[in-house]
């Protein structure tokens, strides 16, 4: 069982979110647990204060230490320290612009955890401490700036939930998907045969098995070309589908 404890300052954010999907079933088959946290659970004067001004000067508040310290101890039952917390199997995720980025390699080393802690950073930023001391993991989730880190907590336990053993069923993988292989899915088409003028590629309707497989993998290379070059840089072709590629076009 995967525990997830995300702390934030919009527990609220994460009503529902969980209730979908594979994630739903994950969490109703016992996989994986999810739990949203006030942090301002964890502070201890009357207007439950979680920021503070910057030093240096600046505009924005950042959120102090304390509160997100004393959570993340509460909520692992050990010290705020990130080796110490690594070595027990449990991870501390703080999201921020900051951070690596968010990869499937990564999620697949967070699915191996026993407990996954996601701290929502505000945009504004968090006391340096946090990142230096207490988080195993400062994470990013794409080159853009959200206002916080609440949907990519979202998009996090989403990508890793569904590579905890069992999450998928035993009629998927995760191993043949986007990524896996550090190239884009193929396209998939499904009836009509012709849809407003465009029809489904003629070897995908034959049923040759090897023909297909082939059609697949040099639709998928293409599409890697035009949507994501940077992978395709990394890609390792062979000489008849360079060939094929370069022949073909685009
Ligand atoms: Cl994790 N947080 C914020 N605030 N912005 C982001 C992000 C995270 N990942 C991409 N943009």
């Amino acid at each position: 069982m995967l525990r997830f404890d995300i702390i934030t300052i919009f527990p609220d954010f994460f009503r529902g979110v969980f209730d979908f999907g594979i994630v739903r079933r994950a969490r109703a088959a016992g996989l994986v647990e999810i739990a949203a946290h006030d942090l301002r659970g964890w502070t201890h004067d009357r207007h439950k204060v979680v920021d503070d001004r910057p030093f240096g000067g600046g505009d924005g508040m950042v959120l102090k230490p304390e509160p997100i310290f004393e959570a993340v101890e509460s909520l692992t039952g050990q010290a705020g320290d990130a080796a110490s917390l690594r070595e027990s199997g449990r991870r501390v995720v703080l999201l921020s612009p900051q951070g690596r980025s968010l990869t499937q390699a990564l999620a697949s080393g967070l699915a191996k955890a026993e407990q996954v802690v996601v701290i929502c950073g505000r945009y504004e930023g968090v006391d340096e401490r946090v990142s230096e001391q207490l988080a195993t993991d400062e994470v990013s989730i794409g080159d853009y700036v959200l206002s916080g880190g609440e949907p990519a907590a979202v998009v996090l336990v989403d990508a890793v939930t569904r590579l905890v053993p069992g999450a998928l069923g035993s009629e998927t993988s995760a191993v043949n998907e986007s990524f896996s292989e550090g190239l884009l899915d193929f396209p998939n088409y499904t009836r009509p045969v012709e849809f407003r003028g465009r029809r489904v590629p003629e070897v995908l309707l034959g049923g040759h098995h090897a023909e297909v497989a082939r059609w697949r993998r040099r639709a998928a290379l293409r599409k890697t070309r035009r949507n994501r070059p940077d992978l395709f840089a990394d890609a390792e072709l062979t000489e008849e589908e360079r060939i094929a590629l370069d022949t073909e076009g685009e």
